[in-house]
């Protein structure tokens, strides 16, 4: 979603604040700019819709020098994907801002500065800070309080950044649910709304806290809290392995991180399962207290997370006898729920930053979860700061959209949570003996899954013509049939619907014939023979079936039905293992038609806005 990157410097920091948006490239956005306050105070601002590269060329075609500027990548919230939509907005031709996040209340406030005489620009809600950073301005002629002042007006999420060609030399910065990263430099400091973005200039990163706001100029950084008072925050050394322009010799992220699995899985697991058994501190240090006491487990994520907490739904109610609900973040948090006794809330987020699951914890508190945990890939995000645990993931920077990594390592760290909940809820040593051996097993197996690539690649070409998809999963492969139709969906632009088999024929068996390839996933487990009778189903009208089958399941290649053999695995471990297939397919059927892989339209990495 939108990135930002500022820079108070010394030397030209032009170049400094293009590399920062093209690292942030992978979170999805729609339009880029910058403004630059040059060494005669001049403002010089320059936008563009598309990519970062159409706006570097604008900037060598035109070349602006500065050592202070501000910029952005925009994801249309409010109002089209145009030139004049995209940041930095200025008011008075003298106050730059760029802003993650909505002003909820842009409209009133919008009124209000038109009545006093401002004129806007823009159809954005971005642009109402601007102007009132400006209005501000004409009482105070202090930037630091202005922001101070305006931030108070403003409803909903920002994480904004504000330059005044009348007090050049600094920056102010604000964030209210929108994260946002001071990067220290030596003579010179930086802002970003991911730290990823300033690796090139620095390792030494401040993350403000909600409410926060802060100066920074070239040898300073001041913080002030929401009341106002100045405060310490910490100063953390990033050890972030992340090179944007690293795609290790693959053609696309998205390929180079799905063969990364094996590695991430044995990280997620590495230190924290022994032989036989799993060490619960890895939730956190009370965590043994907690998991004794879980009776319910409430699961709410987003996306490719929700599907690792459906799948983690079927776990917990098998083996760690505890009932388990799960719910999309942006459902729950508008509807009054019945809340469990000893209910855990896990939240689940690649990003840590996804603003409906953001709330949706928040909420959880007011509401009176015993506690919660947060299943997250990146250290230090909002929801694993606002946790009472945390299970870090260890999948490492995901720069492809349609996360895949991230997805199998939520899984991993499920599959532990089921076995730290079931052995305070009666699963015997002998369950958990075989859980912990299954778990073991994974990366090797994830090798042997990736095998299937060349196989995979070549029937990807079947489906290349192919407008929509259907596939089928039962028990704990339901979740993974619909995340293999969502990453289909995600990056090749094919319409695809996941069902629970046994629901074909209450209204899906309707949209069976030839040209709707049906993708079904079949580990060979108890739930197998009433799979094969939903296979029949398809085939008896007509359709065209790719099954991901265990080779004991015996299903035939024919006419109608092409067998892919997956390698056999343990069955608890299967959801995970049939997961790679899947993300290969879609891999392969998006290269095939050419769309944007790591980048697909009108999706975001991190959704920071709900
Ligand atoms: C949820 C999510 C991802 C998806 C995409 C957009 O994010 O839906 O699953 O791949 O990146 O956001 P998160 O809460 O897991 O960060």
């Amino acid at each position: 979603m939108c990135g930002i990157v500022g820079a108070v410097a010394e030397r030209n920091v032009v170049e400094i604040l293009l590399e920062g948006l093209r690292r942030l490239e992978y979170r999805g956005y729609d339009s880029a700019g910058v403004a630059i306050l040059d060494d005669n105070n001049h403002l010089h601002r320059v936008r563009k819709t598309g990519k970062v590269q159409e706006l570097a060329n604008a900037l060598e075609a035109n070349p602006v020098r500065g050592s202070i500027g501000i910029a952005h990548t925009r994801w249309a919230t409010h109002g089209g994907v145009t030139e004049a939509n995209a940041h930095p907005h200025f008011s008075a031709e003298r106050v730059a801002v760029v802003h993650n996040g909505i002003i909820e209340n842009y409209q009133n406030l919008r009124r209000e500065l038109t009545a006093d005489g401002y004129h806007f620009s823009s159809d954005t809600d971005t642009e109402t800070i601007a102007h009132q950073v400006d209005k501000e301005l004409q009482q105070t002629n202090d930037l630091l309080s202005a922001v101070q002042t305006a931030v108070k007006k403003f409803d909903g999420a920002y994480g904004t950044v504000v330059m005044d060609k009348q007090d050049p030399g600094k920056v102010i910065v604000a964030r209210s649910g929108s994260p946002l990263v001071i990067g220290l430099g030596i003579g010179e400091n930086f802002i970003a709304s991911d730290q990823l973005a300033l690796l090139p200039v620095t390792r030494r990163f401040i993350f403000l806290e909600e409410g926060d706001v802060a100066e920074i100029s070239r040898t300073k950084v001041s913080v002030y809290d929401q009341t106002g008072a100045q405060v310490q925050r910490k100063v953390i050394e990033s050890d972030i392995q992340h090179d944007a322009g690293d795609k290790a010799g693959y053609r696309h992220y998205m390929l180079k991180e799905i063969h990364e699995q094996p590695v991430v899985v044995r990280n997620t697991l590495q230190g924290r399962i022994s032989e036989h058994d799993i060490n619960t501190e890895v939730f956190g240090v009370k965590a043994d207290e907690i998991l004794a006491k879980v009776k319910h487990v409430q699961i709410i994520a987003c996306g490719t997370s929700y599907h690792s907490g459906m799948t983690a739904r079927y776990w917990l109610e098998q083996h760690a006898n505890v009932s388990c609900n799960i719910e999309i973040a942006s459902e729950f948090r508008y509807r009054k729920s019945y809340v469990h006794p000893n209910s855990l809330l896990v939240t689940i987020s690649q990003s840590g930053e996804t603003a409906d699951t953001l709330a949706a914890l928040r909420l959880a508190k007011d509401l009176g979860y015993m506690a919660s945990l947060s299943i997250c890939n990146v250290p230090g995000s909002s929801l694993v700061r606002e946790s009472d645990l945390a299970f870090m993931t260890m999948a490492g920077a995901e720069i492809g959209v349609a996360s895949t990594k991230a997805f199998t390592t939520q899984l991993t760290g499920l599959l532990m949570l089921t076995a730290a909940i079931g052995k305070h809820n009666g699963m015997s040593p002998n369950q958990l003996e075989k859980m912990i051996s299954a778990l073991h097993t994974l990366p090797a197996k994830l090798e042997e899954a990736l095998t299937l690539s060349q196989e995979i690649e070549l029937l990807a070409e079947e489906f290349a013509d192919k407008h929509h998809s259907l596939f089928l999963g039962r028990g704990d492969q339901y979740p993974i049939a619909m995340e293999g139709a969502l990453k289909l969906k995600e990056i090749s632009y094919i319409h695809a619907e996941a069902y629970a088999s046994g629901e074909l024929k209450h209204g899906p068996l309707a949209l069976i014939d030839e040209n709707m390839p049906v993708i079904v996933v079949a580990p060979n487990n108890e739930l197998l023979e009433k799979l094969k009778s939903n296979v029949e189903e398809v085939r008896a009208r007509g359709g065209i079936m790719y099954v991901f089958a265990d080779k004991d399941a015996n299903f035939q290649s024919d006419d109608t039905m092409r067998v892919i053999n997956v390698p056999h695995v343990d069955q608890i471990i299967a959801p995970i293992i049939y997961t790679i297939p899947l993300q290969l397919l879609s891999y392969y059927v998006a290269v095939i038609k050419g769309t944007d892989v790591d980048q697909p339209r009108n999706l975001a990495k991190s959704v920071t806005v709900e």
